[in-house]
């Protein structure tokens, strides 16, 4: 009688452990997507390199490589300078590391630094 109880006791318990894993796998593999989506915040900042090609005012435009973050091959486009002081050390030919975030309407630099 005691060991019929036991048997079952065991047999309980593993089905237990069994059951057990399957929830906790399929929250891991779930939980992963929301993970990545939540590290990419609209205020991110990303940095690249480039040559500047033009500047015209507050706007610059620079030939720049891949910015993997976003997925960018490289291109060239402009970029907006928080005021053109940013932009008065640098002239269009210059190698140029910067960093820029995600505004209304474009890119706005956050550091703009001649290599
Ligand atoms: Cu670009």
């Amino acid at each position: 009688m005691n060991k019929i109880y036991f048997a079952g006791a065991l047999a309980l318990l593993s089905g237990v452990a069994a059951c057990s894993e399957q929830p906790n796998a399929n929250r891991e593999a779930t939980s992963a997507p929301a993970e990545q989506s939540a590290t990419v915040p609209t205020d991110a900042v990303y940095s690249a390199t480039g040559e500047v090609t033009g500047i015209a005012g507050e706007t610059v435009t620079i030939s720049h490589g891949p910015v993997p973050d976003l997925q960018w091959p490289a291109m060239t486009m402009e970029f907006r300078a928080p005021s053109s002081d940013m932009l008065a050390t640098v002239a269009a030919g210059d190698q140029v590391a910067f960093a820029f975030r995600q505004a209304d309407g474009g890119y706005v630099l956050t550091s703009l630094t001649k290599n």
